[in-house]
């Protein structure tokens, strides 16, 4: 009986206090609990970017020492990669919403869920820990054989990495069992919102290719503490093979990073330009396709570190491949919007900045494919603009466009609308002039990762370093706009955005079980013209 009455309490209000949530199952406090956490470390790295972009605005010092400067720019790196954008969306907006897209009460395995957010704890902890033990400054990639350098915070940093790695798969494990066996009466694959397919390709990725960094860190360690000479030429290893190791992770952990953002895209222009996706199953596919192809593009990385000409050619050819799944998509996005009735709310400028900002990553991605070009523009800013261009461009906006687009339903309460597209403009206007200008210092042949830099590029330097206080501006406009909301927010109906996938069926905030009934199934995600006939 008593259980019966909770059915209708909303999530937040089920149980009080810290404890309550700190041994929760449910997958919604779950997501709340790594949006916090994701939020924070967000936070954390982009002070250690502002600050050494600061430090850039001048080619001498200004107030950072050389050494300063590398272990920021590690740091940034790290906490930027491995707590933030690789567990970001899956792990907070995937958590809440997986299971109520397809219409479940819950993940398959809810202990597994709230264990992999221990282990993240546990990995981010850790990672923190190397800062206090030292002097990490060896870059996110951690590189053989200057890695093994016995360097307590190195190795604090690739035990945390290992850890934050198990995380991911245990969560990639989690939703594709759900969505295997949990959709609800009518939910079929094709019936699936976007954003699920993009978190199954996800899924697909955290599995297959995870597990390789993690045993690539625990050869990295073996080597260093019982010199066992796997990578270090000195110890009769081979340095290339961890670079092959890393970027076999690594090049699918950015489709890790991007896809989610192409699902929660997705999601945004569907209800906000009222349409159904253009070509649903294109989009589905391409999820999927990016997926695989993503395994056999790594080299791509390794242009100019000593790799065969062969295997360079090979890498380079592939690697164009995976320009046609990605434009895809742009083009399916587009053809939506093509006599949509959209409505510019804030969720939908970040969509709309998304697909200008993975415009350019992505093409930017087909010149660096280019070998002859790659080998003038590797390590350069080139590189650094680019992939800002897919990670904070493309992910860490569709993420705060998600968060923006579902924020009513996961706390119940609305934001504030124009200070809320204030807010997105100044991030898209400040991201673009941090990061348009490194495009240009880059193919001047401006080295990244470069303490004291030549004269000449100290006008691009100070451009950008101006961009970044502009996006800092927009990103605390739209962090303090929804924190208000939470007090002063009015109170959000059910569907505040008219759309149609099944969490908008649902209380805003949902109540313990996700739905007082189990939801039926009888049309597509997108159903707004079979509404109008
Ligand atoms: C869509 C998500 C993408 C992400 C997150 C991403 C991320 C990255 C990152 C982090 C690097 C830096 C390597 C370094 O540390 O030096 C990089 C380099 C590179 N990316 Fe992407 N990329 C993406 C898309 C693409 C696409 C679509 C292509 C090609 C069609 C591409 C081609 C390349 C190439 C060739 C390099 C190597 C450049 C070099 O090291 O000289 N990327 N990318
Ligand atoms: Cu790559």
């Amino acid at each position: 009986m008593i259980a019966h009455v909770h059915d209708n309490i909303n999530y937040l209000k089920t149980k009080k206090g810290l404890m309550s949530w700190l041994v929760t199952v449910d997958h919604k406090r779950i997501g709340m609990m790594y949006l916090a956490s994701i939020l924070l470390f967000f936070i954390t790295g982009g002070t250690f970017a502002f600050l050494f972009r600061l430090e850039l605005w001048s080619p001498l010092k200004d107030f950072l020492t050389p050494d300063q400067y590398n272990q920021f720019f590690t740091l940034h790196g790290v906490i930027m990669v491995f707590l933030v954008v690789v567990p970001g969306i899956p792990a907070a907006l995937g958590n809440f919403f997986v299971p109520i897209q397809i219409g479940a009460k819950d993940l398959a395995f809810p202990k597994l869920n709230l264990t992999s957010l221990y282990l993240y704890w546990i990995g981010a902890g850790i990672a923190l820990w190397s800062i206090v033990a030292g002097h990490a400054d060896q870059g996110w990639t951690m590189y053989a054989p200057y890695s093994l350098s016995q360097n307590p915070a190195v190795l604090w940093m690739m035990v945390a990495a290992f850890i934050l790695g198990f995380s991911s798969i245990l969560t990639g494990l989690n939703f594709i069992v759900t969505m295997h066996t949990m959709r609800a009466p009518g939910m079929t694959w094709y019936r699936m919102p976007l954003f699920l397919w993009a978190m199954y390709a996800t899924g697909i990725m955290q599995i297959f290719a995870t597990p390789v960094l993690a045993i690539t860190l625990l050869l990295l360690l073996m080597e260093n503490f019982f010199g066992i000479g796997i990578f270090d030429p000195a110890l009769g290893g081979d340095p290339l093979l961890m670079q092959h190791f890393f970027w076999f992770y690594s090049h699918p952990a950015v489709y890790i990073i991007v896809v989610p953002g192409f699902g929660i895209t997705s999601e945004i222009i569907a209800a906000f330009a009222k349409k159904d996706i253009f070509g649903y199953r294109f989009v589905a596919y391409s999820s999927v396709a990016i997926a695989i192809i993503g395994f056999v593009v790594w080299g791509h990385h390794m242009f100019v570190a000593g790799q065969s000409e062969l295997a360079d050619t090979i890498f380079s050819f592939l690697t164009f491949f995976t320009a046609i799944p990605s434009a895809i998509k742009v083009f399916n996005w587009t053809a939506t919007l093509y006599k949509g009735s959209i409505d510019l709310k804030t969720p939908m400028l970040y969509a709309l900045q998304f697909l200008w900002n993975f415009t350019i990553g992505g093409l930017t991605g087909i010149i660096l494919a280019i070998l002859s070009v790659d080998i003038h523009l590797h390590d350069t800013y080139f590189i650094v603009s680019h992939f800002h261009y897919v990670a904070m461009g493309s992910t860490m906006i569709a993420f705060i466009g998600g968060i923006h687009y579902w924020w009513p339903k996961m706390t119940g309460k609305m934001y504030n609308e124009t200070v809320g597209k204030l807010a997105s403009i100044t991030v898209f206007i400040g991201f673009n002039v941090t990061f348009f200008v490194q495009l240009i210092m880059g193919s001047l042949g401006s080295p990244r990762r470069y303490y004291h830099y030549w004269d000449q590029f100290q006008i691009y330097h100070q451009i950008s370093t101006v961009g970044v206080v502009i996006l800092a501006v927009g990103l605390f406009t739209a962090l303090i706009n929804l924190i208000v909301s939470l007090w002063k927010g009015a109170t959000a109906p059910a569907n505040p955005w008219g759309a149609k996938t099944l969490e908008w069926q649902t209380d805003s905030p949902p109540p313990l079980y996700n739905f007082t009934e189990t939801p039926i199934v009888t049309h597509g995600p997108y159903a707004f013209e079979t509404e109008k006939a």
